[in-house]
Parts: structure tokens; C-alpha cells; sequence
């Protein structure tokens, strides 16, 4: 499948310029169907950090941010950038990095309410996640971007768009039948000097993704139902 997208140039500061959209009607019976179907295939997307080393197929991921590409966003800025590392050198470098925070936050920068609210996930400073897993998609977030005239522009509700992008990957990814795992090293800074990236750009996420593991363990949770989490006025 082709990018059938077309070029994209920023819109700051054009005039309002609509264009007809008339997505056919899916009737209801089959919205029902799907909305249904979908709701189950979801209900087993379980987050792992048990990865097989066995490789994925590019384009599946390819894909995937192809799709997450299309999330809305704030002033349709879509300030967000995916990094996919399939290189084991680099890899190696993040998960280095990454468990040299992780160790302080773990050795008590969290807190024990923070270490307490973790505990039921089984978590530590150990990512072996980070270099079993074939691919790692590191998400950033443009916190601005540079106009034409060098000054900077100001992206707007950047944590929500990139949120939101990152959502309907791991949703695609799900459907596409691999594991995935959002992981949120803090500090991150380390991400945008390992891998070469701009001053506006912050990492907001690195994502292994790949299949679980033969022996793949994940925390016996539970998730709230539907009853507990929607309110219908
Ligand atoms: N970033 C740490 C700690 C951590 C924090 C939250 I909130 C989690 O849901 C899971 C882990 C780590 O990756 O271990």
C-alpha cells in the first residue's frame, strides 16, 4: 500500500479552506458487528515486557505509524515523530541509558507511593525488553517548529495529539498481531542525543514491540468494566 497522502506544507495563518467530505454510510447492523468485534479483539491487547527476538515485519509497523499519523491534533499540527531503531547497536545504547535512570528511580527518586503504585506490575530498573524485542519505536513530541524565517512556533496541546497518536498505534499494532509495550524512562533526554534528533523534539515514549516471548508472563490485572467507566446521561 502506497502513502497516499499529500504533501504536507504547515497551514499557519491560511484562511479557512473546506472541502466536501461524504464517507459512505456504514449501516448500523455492520457498525454493531464491528464495534462489537473490535471491542473483543481489544479486551486481549495486553501490554508485554516478555519479548520474543523473533523479527517483524517492517512494514507492520510501517503501517502502523502510518495510522497513527492520522490521529487529530492540536491545530492539525501533527507535532510528532517516529524513530524506528531495528539496529541491535543502538539498542543496546538505549537500554544502557535507560537502566542507568531507571536504577535511580527505582533506588528511590519515586517515592514510595509511586514504588507502591507499581508493585502489582512487577516492574524494576531490569529492561531486558529494550534488546530482546526486534523494534523499538521511539515517539517524540515537536514542542514547536521552526517557520520559514527561522523563528519558532508554538505547537498547540502537544501531550494530547501525541497521546492520541500513540493510542491508535498500539491499536493497530494490536490488530496487527504484535506486542507492544509504552515505556516511559524519566529522565528521556538521553533519547534525542543517542538518536541524532532536533532541539524541538522530546521524547515522549519508547515503544519495544514485537512478539511475546514462548515463556511471556504479564501482572494478573484487571481492568475496569464498562459499567465502572461510563456515565450515559
Ligand atoms: N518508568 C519506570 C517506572 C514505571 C512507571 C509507570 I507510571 C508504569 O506504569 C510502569 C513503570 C519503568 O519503566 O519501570
Amino acid at each position: 500500500m502506497t502513502d497516499t497522502a499529500r504533501p504536507w506544507s504547515p497551514i499557519h495563518g491560511e484562511p479557512y479552506r473546506p472541502e466536501p467530505y461524504r464517507p459512505v454510510r456504514v449501516p448500523a447492523a455492520a457498525s454493531v458487528a464491528c464495534a462489537a468485534e473490535l471491542r473483543w479483539r481489544m479486551e486481549e491487547r495486553r501490554t508485554v515486557r516478555m519479548f520474543s527476538p523473533d523479527p517483524v515485519p517492517a512494514e507492520v509497523v510501517r503501517d502502523a505509524v502510518a495510522c497513527a499519523r492520522t490521529a487529530p491534533s492540536g491545530a492539525h499540527q501533527q507535532p510528532w515523530t517516529f524513530v524506528l531503531v531495528r539496529d541491535e547497536e543502538v539498542r543496546q545504547l538505549i537500554r544502557r541509558a535507560a537502566e542507568r535512570e531507571e536504577r535511580t528511580s527505582y533506588d528511590g527518586r519515586l517515592g514510595e507511593e509511586w514504588l507502591a503504585a507499581l508493585r502489582p506490575l512487577g516492574t524494576d530498573e531490569v529492561k531486558p525488553h529494550l534488546t530482546d524485542a526486534p523494534a523499538l519505536l521511539v515517539v517524540f513530541q515537536q514542542r514547536y517548529w521552526v517557520g520559514p524565517d527561522g523563528a519558532r512556533r508554538k505547537h498547540y496541546y502537544v501531550d494530547e495529539s501525541v497521546g492520541i497518536a500513540v493510542g491508535m498505534l498500539l491499536t493497530a499494532l494490536h490488530l496487527a498481531g504484535l506486542a507492544a509495550l509504552v515505556h516511559t524512562p524519566s529522565p528521556m533526554g538521553f533519547l534525542r542525543e543517542v538518536l541524532g534528533r532536533p532541539a524541538n523534539e522530546k521524547a515522549f515514549a519508547v515503544l519495544p514491540i514485537g512478539y511475546p516471548a514462548a515463556d511471556c508472563e504479564v501482572p494478573a490485572l484487571v481492568r475496569k468494566s464498562l459499567e465502572q467507566v461510563l456515565v450515559e446521561i
